[in-house]
């Protein structure tokens, strides 16, 4: 990647994560979910509303209550599919069924189209791929159309109700697509996007065909902040941006296009005091106190998940039974509550998955079970949240072994449940396990492990116990769902203020048509002009990189006029800019300054030139071209340039930063400098720069107007020398001393025709 230093307005410095330092003046916040937190169904002529479980569900909904006295928005509106059909609905709202603390839009897809969305590309193609399960992957295109249409379907939906200044938060895997079918209609509006399950490796996401993968990803760009519950999903995501969309990334900032885009880690929390709360709520004690009383002389063990192959639950039961095995001292005392709660149970591989299960169940139950006891005690069924808490509260171990898990908010509930005991088994392979370090963490595949962990729980001390609790406790209560979402509302408006600053040095019509105006007046003017990525785009070879016609026409035009001089400014060798720029009547730098044509002259050299240096420093650049593929080195007169732009992006980085250390060292106390520019590393001798360069020719043509355009690290020399006596202008969004800024290299020949007319005018008088 170019080494650019990329402004940073301002950032989470100084903010207290969660507590809503910036509070966005006059905003309804519209929450987007895949589905609404409850469903509308009647049962014997009676409409019943039932509260959906998830965890996405679980967070949201629990802020949406609790936030309901706070004036941080003007209004709260979730928009979601609605299980069940529009004359419920209607029903459900005329009786005053439906949620007080926010309102709702409900969507009713088409049932064959929703079902290709949701079982099909979301849960058969989305959910497996996501979570490492690439042999269960379908690739349908007419998933994938389904999927687009239903995505269209909600932006149609959020657009008949939004108004300027609202606030979008789009959720989760099933509405990828979403955020830039918004952006495309509502280019200024706040778009925040979280993904609730794992971002995966590029080498995962990479298995998608091509178009879907790159429709997928533009998709997510639409967002202004894009969120993630771990460290890892945001440098996966950054990563196939980088490969899938070209993107230039400098930490958590992307630019794509002409938009910049944040992309970070919030690990979602919990409502810690709910479950708290629970802890002395009297309903929640009893039914606590029945469980320990039937099971008074057992240890309980405690899983709960929705029906998912990637929970795994079959594993677990594997690990359960070889702890069985080993431990038959354990026998009549202890016991394995395990709850499954039914889960796209319309999919047949789940309903398959779920035969198994009971099957292996059945299978340990047989084979260890007594005349008074048995070993697990299986339910499929959801439980009452009062149930659940009572559960946690119970149970001495937690066994939580997902295969893969964007982050498994039941491991956070339950510690948030333990009163003096607990102990928490959890898989390493959740977003959860980098948060919760002092739980005991398994690897859920490997038996013998989960085994020795339940062994370990079972016989660790109290005081133990209670230390482990105390950390995790803290830390849960500490960053609770408030503070995430409060934490993420912060960062989206940040992002929108910094994108805002951002936008202030970019180029716009009055610039142009003062400078345009100051040029018009001026008796004699100068254009310095950088080579590649300012007249011409790189390419793959700094060979293929000869002007095009209309360059040709255009510097034409602007020579011309006799009180124009033009200067081509540019590290490259004479020999090209002779072969290439020769025949117009222009003056020439090349090497950045170590030599320079007058026009109507010969060459010059500026420095005498000692290149016995290069047998160092070839030897060292050749290494890294042999270690890092498509990289190459460039000879010229004065400079020995390693290029790395048809390289792997990541691995040429991290390459041109060893590079650069290693240069560095080589040439410490010598009169050699290393310049760090686009996709290049390049050594030449001290003191001779684009600013140097630059002044000396200015000296000599004695200008009253002057115009610099460039886009390398090497330009900003030329910028900071001509400070106070031009108009400077950087290609490209990198960080610049330049006054103004060109977005795209295909913007420059636009602008510079501006400059064209009034030559023409001139000549025709
Ligand atoms: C996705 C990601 C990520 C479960 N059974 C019952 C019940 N629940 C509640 C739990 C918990 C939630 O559902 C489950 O959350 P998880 O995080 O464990 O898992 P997913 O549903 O797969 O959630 C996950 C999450 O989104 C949030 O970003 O952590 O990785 O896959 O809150 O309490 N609640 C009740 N009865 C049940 O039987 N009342």
């Amino acid at each position: 990647m170019s080494i650019q230093h990329f402004k940073f307005i301002s950032g989470c410095n100084g903010l207290i994560f969660g507590q809503p330092l910036l509070r966005p003046s006059m905003s309804r916040l519209i929450i987007i979910s895949n589905r609404l937190p409850f469903s509308v169904e009647k049962q014997n002529g009676e409409i019943i509303v039932r509260q959906s479980s998830g965890g996405l569900v679980s967070a949201i909904k629990s802020y949406m209550e609790a936030n309901k006295d706070h004036q941080r928005y003007t209004g709260k509106i979730w928009i979601g599919n609605m299980d069940g059909n529009e004359r419920d609905w209607k029903e459900a709202e005329e009786k005053g069924l439906l949620p007080e603390d926010f309102s709702v839009k409900p969507i009713f897809p088409d049932n064959f189209t929703y079902k290709n969305f949701y079982n099909g590309f979301s849960n058969s193609t989305l959910w497996p791929l996501f979570h490492y399960f690439p042999s269960l992957v379908e690739f349908r295109k007419d998933y994938f159309e389904d999927y687009k249409k239903i995505n269209q379907l909600f932006a149609d939906n959020i657009l008949s109700v939004y108004q300027p200044g609202d606030i979008i938060w789009v959720h989760d895997y099933q509405l990828l697509l979403l955020p830039d079918m918004l952006r495309r209609v509502l280019p200024e509006a706040t778009i925040g996007f979280f993904l609730h399950i794992p971002f995966p490796s590029y080498e995962i996401l990479r298995l998608l065909p091509t178009e879907w993968k790159k429709q997928l990803m533009q998709g997510i760009m639409g967002a202004d902040l894009i969120g993630f519950h771990t460290h890892d999903y945001v440098q996966h995501f950054i990563q196939s941006a980088k490969m899938i969309l070209q993107v230039e990334s400098q930490f958590n900032t992307v630019f794509y296009g002409n938009r910049m885009v944040r992309v970070d880690q919030f690990p979602i929390g919990i409502d810690y005091q709910k479950f708290r709360a629970a802890c002395i709520d009297e309903t929640v004690v009893g039914i606590c106190t029945e469980i320990e009383e039937n099971f008074y002389d057992q240890k309980i063990i405690f899983s709960v998940d929705r029906l998912d192959y990637t929970k795994g639950i079959s594993y677990r039961l594997d690990g359960f039974e070889h702890f069985l095995e080993q431990h038959p001292e354990f026998k009549e005392k202890i016991v394995f509550i395990l709850n499954i709660v039914p889960s796209r149970d319309t999919i047949a591989s789940y309903n398959e998955m779920k035969k198994e299960i009971e099957v292996q169940i059945s299978t340990i139950n047989g084979n260890f079970s007594t005349l008074h006891w048995q070993p697990i005690i299986y339910r499929y069924n959801h439980l009452e949240f009062e149930e659940l808490c009572a559960l946690y509260q119970a149970a001495d171990v937690a066994l939580i072994t997902p295969l893969r898990d964007g982050m498994n908010l039941v491991a956070k509930e339950y510690i948030a449940s333990c009163i003096d005991k607990g102990i928490l088994i959890l898989s390493e392979l959740t977003g959860a396990a980098s948060e919760l370090n002092e739980a005991v963490l398994v690897n859920p595949t490997d038996t013998d492990e989960v085994a020795n962990a339940i062994y370990f729980a079972l016989t660790m001390p109290l005081l133990e116990q209670r230390s482990r609790l105390s950390y995790m406790q803290r830390r849960i209560a500490e960053y609770d769902v408030q503070k995430w979402i409060n934490d993420f509302m912060d960062q989206l408006i940040i992002t929108k203020k910094d994108q805002e600053a951002l936008k202030v040095n970019i180029l716009k019509e009055d610039h142009i048509k003062k400078i345009v105006d100051d040029f018009n007046k001026a008796n004699k003017r100068c254009i310095l002009l950088d080579y590649d990525g300012t007249l011409a785009p790189y390419q793959k070879l700094p060979s293929m990189a000869a002007p095009s016609g209309e360059l040709m026409l255009l510097l034409e035009q602007l020579t011309r006029d006799s009180s124009n001089e033009i200067v081509i400014i540019s590290g490259r060798d004479v020999d090209t800019l002779e072969k290439w720029l020769g025949k117009l009547p222009m003056n020439m730098i090349a090497e950045h300054g170590a030599c320079v044509k007058y026009k109507g002259e010969e060459w010059k050299e500026q420095v005498a030139v000692n290149t016995e240096w290069k047998e160092q420093v070839r030897p060292l650049m050749q290494l890294f071209v042999d270690r890092c593929a498509g990289s190459f080195i460039e000879e010229k007169k004065s400079t020995l340039a390693w290029h790395y732009r048809n390289t792997n992006q990541e691995l040429g980085f991290m390459r041109s930063r060893e590079l650069r250390n290693a240069l560095l060292q080589l040439t410490a106390n010598t009169p050699l400098q290393v310049v760090d520019g686009n996709k290049v590393l390049e050594v030449r001798m001290v003191g001779v720069d684009k600013g140097m360069a630059a002044l000396s020719v200015i000296a000599g043509i004695e200008p009253d107007f002057i115009l610099c355009i460039g886009d390398d690290a090497t330009d900003e020399d030329m910028f900071k020398a001509m400070r106070d006596k031009a108009y400077t202008i950087k290609i490209g969004r990198a960080n610049t001393s330049a006054q103004y800024t060109i977005v795209s290299q295909k913007d420059v020949f636009p602008f510079l025709k501006r400059f064209v007319p009034r030559v023409e005018q001139k000549i025709s008088r």
